[in-house]
């Protein structure tokens, strides 16, 4: 649901970075001999020569587009060259293009806050570096302008025929008597060029750019003119961007709500919502999202870039086409056991190098009856909380499949493994971690853990009725999950740790592509005889990944049992709470380019030196390890301390209301590792004087009948 933000009173310049043809120029450095020639990417399943998913612009000049297929493709351009995704475990590995999407983050973000909004798009805030670079160094001041700059579409200028482009821009640039607004956006003009030549030099990449005050306009600009071009969208010239656009080609707009504008409002263009008032939107759409509209409309969006570098999910997906479609259970088990081996690892990585924990598993699956024309109810999103390690997640994610498909067929639970094998086909399963957060880290790892879940919720009570009752299995499965939890008293960490649905990723704005030849000239002039710079790429730290699409969570009835569990829960983190003091913080442009690419011949028998940011990341890399080491250490002594604080300090154990020598193992693990670890080191002398006393389980000890009054008050 589109949130509507009133905007900043000051100006704030902001770009949207988005890679040309990501995947097939992430293919094109490492094979270089397809420079230039018209080449595709295609998906894993080669039937009819396989998907095409990233198509350079070459092959774009023969009418080659992403609804075809490589045999397709080959028909309109026999020369095309396909190349194949990498593949590990059956299925695409994307790995390759998320690092190659990280070395450019890490470029970008030298110069403002980043927020990586998908594998090949970033947002960047330019207004501080624009403001500085307005207050020393003004456009009009400069004794030249870069190529590049000059090269920049400026919306509202293009029509003026009478003057080269690159005079215009540079007039419009320059202007003494101009606003602040649009002095900061050619600021943020002259910031994005060289950072593109930048990122061109580090990673041998070209993106396209928008700039605007803003991300919805500036992510509406990014795609005007690609490829290897920039578009500045001055506010004089937002209304005429605005009014003629299809609205679905409005973020947020391509589904229900933008078919919704055009059946019930008959409203097809953006300036079409014009007509609508406020209020009148508000009584169709509500008042959040008509308010939304009626801002859109007007060029207006408060978001604000996000300082994100790393993704808000991890997800990993395959579909089955055709005949490949899934027909029985044993093969989704099958399915998931990859998904979730390839989704465990990307945690752990995730863990290990930006110490991040997830926090809520969803599986997603899309189904089609065999025997019937009618198509199955859609098969619901599923979420539970999430536990690390591949058995797990493995367990988890069937149990999730299971009670989508029950539901999707109208079973009880017993049915399940009765269904007919031929009564449905999945062609799509996928599963994705959420709610990422940073690791509690430091003495009081276990307590900040549950801080850190609970600061992101209003309040526990609301926090559990709201949105746990959404993160664990619905139906007969959810049951199945209480009883478990209920039975062996595994109320685990884990079970606290509330989900707030998975945000579907940004859908894909279609482009305007406005083709040229740029980079055929760019890269004429390379020499493919470089050698390969895999083993360089390969080298480089993962720390990103894509998040996969999103629909809506499962919603499902809070039983009594299931609202007692979360007194207790609300119970235990109050407990728990008090106890703790501090929380966890957490073109056509074919100078400059072209330049580069002619440079670049010489070098080529030393490849790396073309991609300096290979170096950069190992060394950052290398960084993270050695003050991963040095918080570790300084960890191992906090860790030792509050060992000693545990065994002299009572009153302390008091205030926290919790036995650690009651606390059961099996609880612990549930825990993401590094947590384990600290708190079995923590545990460790304790249990081992007090074994005898240890009770069933920490879901025992929370529980309040055995807490003394002080902490039933809690
Ligand atoms: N991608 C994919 N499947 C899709 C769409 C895209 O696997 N259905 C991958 C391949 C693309 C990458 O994501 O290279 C980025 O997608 P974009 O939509 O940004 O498209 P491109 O970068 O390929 O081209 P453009 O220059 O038009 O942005």
């Amino acid at each position: 649901m589109p949130v509507a933000r009133p905007e900043p009173s000051d100006a704030r310049v902001i770009a949207l970075i988005d890679m040309d043809c990501f995947y097939v120029q992430v293919e094109q450095r490492r094979q270089p001999q397809l420079r230039g020639l018209p080449t595709a990417v295609v998906q894993y399943n080669s039937w009819k020569g396989g998907g095409l998913i990233a198509i350079s612009y070459e092959a774009r000049k023969y009418g080659v587009n992403r609804s075809m297929r490589g045999d397709e493709a080959k028909k309109l351009c026999p020369e095309i060259q396909l190349v194949q995704v990498p593949v590990a475990r059956g299925k695409a590995d994307l790995n390759l293009y998320r690092n190659a999407g990280s070395e450019v983050v890490a470029i970008l973000a030298r110069k403002g806050r980043c927020e990586r909004a998908s594998i090949d798009e970033v947002y960047l805030d330019l207004t501080d570096v624009a403001e500085a670079m307005l207050s020393e160094n003004p456009p009009e001041k400069l004794e030249a302008i870069d190529e590049e700059t000059l090269k920049s579409h400026i919306l509202g200028l293009d029509e003026e025929v009478d003057k080269q482009k690159g005079e215009l821009a540079r007039e419009w640039l320059c202007r003494s008597n101009a606003s602040q607004q649009d002095k900061l956006l050619a600021c943020g003009a002259i910031i994005v060029a060289e950072l593109r030549m930048q990122v061109l030099r580090e990673t041998e990449f070209t993106c396209s750019a928008g700039i605007a005050h803003n991300k919805m306009l500036a992510k509406l600009a990014s795609s005007m003119n690609k490829p290897s071009q920039q578009t500045v969208v001055p506010s004089s010239a937002v209304k005429g961007m605005l009014d003629p656009l299809p609205i679905k080609k409005m973020k947020q707009l391509g589904g229900k709500l933008g078919s919704s504008l055009q059946s019930d409002l008959g409203i097809s263009t953006v300036g079409d919502l014009l007509k609508f008032s406020e209020e009148k939107l508000q009584e169709h759409y509500g008042t959040n999202t008509g308010t939304w509209l009626w801002n859109i409309a007007r060029g207006i969006s408060g978001d604000e870039v996000e300082g994100r570098l790393l993704p808000k999910s991890h997800g990993c997906g395959k579909n089955f086409a055709g005949p490949q479609a899934l027909k029985t259970l044993a093969s989704v088990e099958s399915w998931l056991k990859d998904l979730c081996e390839e989704l465990s690892e990307r945690l752990q990585s995730d863990l290990d190098q930006n110490k991040r924990v997830a926090h809520t598993l969803t599986l997603h699956a899309t189904i089609y009856k065999t025997n019937d024309t009618d198509q199955l109810k859609k098969f619901p999103s599923k979420s539970c909380p999430l536990r690390y390690g591949t058995p797990k997640l493995q367990e988890d994610a069937l149990k999730l499949f299971n009670s989508g498909l029950r539901e999707v067929l109208d079973l009880q639970r017993a049915d399940i493994q009765g269904t007919s094998k031929s009564a449905w086909v999945v062609t799509h399963l996928s599963v994705s971690a959420g709610k990422i957060l940073a690791k509690p880290s430091g003495t009081h790892s276990i307590l900040r853990f549950f801080h850190s879940h609970e600061s992101s919720s209003s309040s526990k009570e609301q926090t559990y009725n709201g949105i746990d009752q959404n993160s664990v299995p619905s139906g007969g499965e959810n049951q199945v999950v209480v009883n478990e939890v209920e039975a062996n008293k595994k109320t685990t960490i884990n079970n606290y740790v509330n989900s707030s649905s998975i945000q579907g990723e940004q859908q894909k704005e279609t482009s305007y592509h406005k083709d040229t030849n740029s980079i055929l000239r760019f890269f004429h002039n390379r020499d493919p005889s470089c050698p390969s710079q895999e083993q360089t790429y390969n080298e480089i730290s993962q720390n990103s990944m894509p998040s996969v699409p999103s629909g809506s969570e499962n919603q499902m009835a809070a039983d009594q049992a299931e609202a007692k569990k979360g007194t207790m829960i609300s119970h235990v983190k109050s407990n728990l709470a008090r106890g703790e003091t501090q929380k966890e913080t957490t073109q056509k442009g074919s100078g400059p380019i072209l330049r580069f690419f002619q440079a670049q011949r010489a070098p080529c028998t030393s490849s790396e030196n073309a991609v300096p940011s290979t170096s950069g990341t190992e060394h950052e890399q290398e960084s993270d390890r050695v003050s991963a080491h040095e918080e570790s250490q300084k960890e191992k002594v906090e860790i030792n301390d509050n060992m000693n604080s545990l065994h002299h300090d009572e009153h302390r154990r008091k205030r926290w209301s919790l036995n650690p020598e009651e606390i059961d193992t099996s609880v612990i693990d549930e825990l993401p590792p590094e947590i384990q670890r600290e708190i079995r080191v923590w545990l460790q002398p304790i249990k081992r004087a007090k074994a005898a006393q240890r009770g069933p389980s920490i879901a025992d000890y929370f529980s309040p009948a055995k807490k003394g009054p002080q902490s039933h008050n809690s």
